[in-house]
């Protein structure tokens, strides 16, 4: 059986929540019947960021449809209804298995072929798995991972489960810093492993680091870092213990694994080009088949901001704004939607603290601000700004007001020339939020 649509989204995730949306309103009713979501998820899209964070509260946690996309940049809240009502077929808990680039066509996992005139890819990224690394037990009852509902709805299970246990993170980067202050919320005691110096080190300095690993042992996290668990060991199908590089058995009653996210592009090897583990955009989101642009985590796209330069970026912002600009591209031919010209901002909320950085983590990082901890009952706010070529090439900062992330987005965004890296020390962010 086949089916054919002008319009197909591949991916029912973040990017396909906002591209429907700008789609209907550049489309308005035209739009109906010409485009079609497809999706392995049993539900339409929704803001992913709220599993690892309202999701995973204690009590009152956050369940859909409250949290469908576009709520999260204060959007329009799409339900399943609002699909319908817009003529936009979701076509949910479904596989796309193959895809065929030059016959322009998908098939699922139950052998149904969609044809399509212009497709966009947006199938996000998967977590990376224990087996990558040798070690083996993704498979146990009390292993949790977390991409999508039905991993978050198995870690509740699990925590609920656990009450006053030992959880083992393995992983010190968004998933790892992120549900571990939703664990302790939850009364679950937290050791976290992984083999760097320091959390977060594909973003944060040391001396950032040291700020918020100090926070998380101040709540009775342990870290253990610099080593990796070797292996786990199952009992009845649960993992009982988990077992360090040197030997060390740490007791286990779950475990919570992230240890970063691979781009799901396996559908379009062979057929796209692809660059940094996504597939290859130009600055209208189009891959190297001109029917068919990439949005998303698995898109690696120019960043004029750094000269051009292609990025893979995985976070929500990127998702939502490369999603527009696809479909705006996509819906007019003339070039009129130009080259995306994104300011790269990735966040992050945990227990009361709350971060947002603007742009590149590239050159000289120049610290400002209080970053000795002192008590988790204090509002800390401080960052860094990373200078390269003499300009502000990225800026973190913890605890700002809406004021002054504006300040430190547009002295990212323009380049904020820096003749002076003492002044910079010297004034810290008052260098950019000028009375
Ligand atoms: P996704 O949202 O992952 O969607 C991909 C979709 O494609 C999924 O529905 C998937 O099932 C579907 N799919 C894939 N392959 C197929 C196939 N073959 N057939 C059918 N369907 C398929 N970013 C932030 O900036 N801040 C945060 O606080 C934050 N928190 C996060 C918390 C969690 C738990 C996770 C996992 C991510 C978080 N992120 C955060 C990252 C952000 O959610 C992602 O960057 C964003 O979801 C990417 O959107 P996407 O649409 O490209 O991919
Ligand atoms: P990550 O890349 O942020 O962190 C991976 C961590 O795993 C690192 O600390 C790394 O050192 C560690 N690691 C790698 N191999 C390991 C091993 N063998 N044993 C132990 N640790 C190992 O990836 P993640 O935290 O898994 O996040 C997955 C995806 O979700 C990413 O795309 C991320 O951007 C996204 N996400 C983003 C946010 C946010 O932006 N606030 C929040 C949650 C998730
Ligand atoms: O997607 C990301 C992310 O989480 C980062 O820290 O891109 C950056 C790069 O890995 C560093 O700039």
């Amino acid at each position: 059986m086949s089916r054919a649509f002008t319009y197909v989204i591949l991916g029912g995730g973040v990017a396909a929540g906002y591209a429907a949306l700008e789609f209907v309103r550049r489309r308005g009713d035209a739009a109906l019947g010409e485009l079609c979501i497809i999706s392995e998820e049993a539900v339409a899209p929704y803001e992913r960021p709220a599993l690892s964070k309202g999701y995973l509260l204690p009590e009152g946690g956050a369940r859909l449809p409250a949290f469908h996309t576009c709520v999260g940049a204060n959007d329009q809240l799409l339900t399943a209804e609002w699909y319908r009502e817009h003529g936009i077929e979701l076509i949910l808990g479904t596989k796309v298995i193959s895809a065929d680039v030059r016959r322009k066509t998908l098939v699922t996992s139950i052998g149904k072929t969609i044809n399509y005139k212009t497709l966009i890819v947006a199938t996000g990224a998967r977590a990376s798995k224990l087996e990558e690394f040798g070690v083996s037990g993704s498979d146990a009852e009390n292993v949790c991972y977390l991409r999508n509902i039905v991993d978050a709805d198995k870690l509740v299970r699990v925590m609920r489960s656990s009450p006053g246990g030992n959880a083992i993170v393995i992983g010190g980067g968004y998933i790892g810093m992120e549900c571990a202050a939703a664990l302790v919320a939850n009364k679950i005691k937290v050791t976290i492993v992984f083999p760097g110096k320091y959390c977060m080190d594909r973003l944060f300095t040391q001396k950032i680091a040291e700020f918020y690993e100090n926070y998380y042992t101040s709540k009775g996290v342990t870290f253990i870092k610099g080593t990796a668990v070797s292996s786990l060991e199952v009992s009845s199908g649960m993992v009982t213990t988990a077992i360090l590089r040197d030997g060390r058995p740490l007791p286990a009653d779950m475990v919570v694994v992230g240890i970063g996210a691979r781009a799901n592009t396996a559908l379009f090897e062979g057929q796209l080009t692809l660059e940094k583990g996504g597939i290859k955009v130009n600055g209208q989101m189009q891959t190297s088949d001109a029917s068919v642009y990439a949005v998303g985590d698995v898109a690696a796209f120019p960043v004029k901001l750094f000269g051009g330069d292609a990025r893979r970026l995985e976070h929500v912002d990127c998702a939502r704004r490369t999603a527009r600009h696809a479909v705006a591209a996509v819906l007019d031919p003339t070039g009129a939607a130009g080259d995306i010209d994104y300011l790269p901002f990735f966040y992050s909320r945990v227990f009361a603290l709350s971060w947002r950085f603007y742009g590149d983590n590239a050159g000289e990082a120049v610290h400002f601000g209080d970053l000795g901890f002192s008590s988790a009952s204090s509002t800390p706010k401080f960052g860094a700004f990373w200078v390269s070529s003499g300009r502000i090439a990225g800026a973190f900062l913890e605890g700002g007001s809406p004021e002054e992330y504006e300040a430190i987005a547009h002295a990212v965004r323009r380049g904020a020339a820096v003749p002076d890296v003492a002044q910079l020390v010297r004034e810290g962010l008052a260098f950019v939020v000028r009375e």
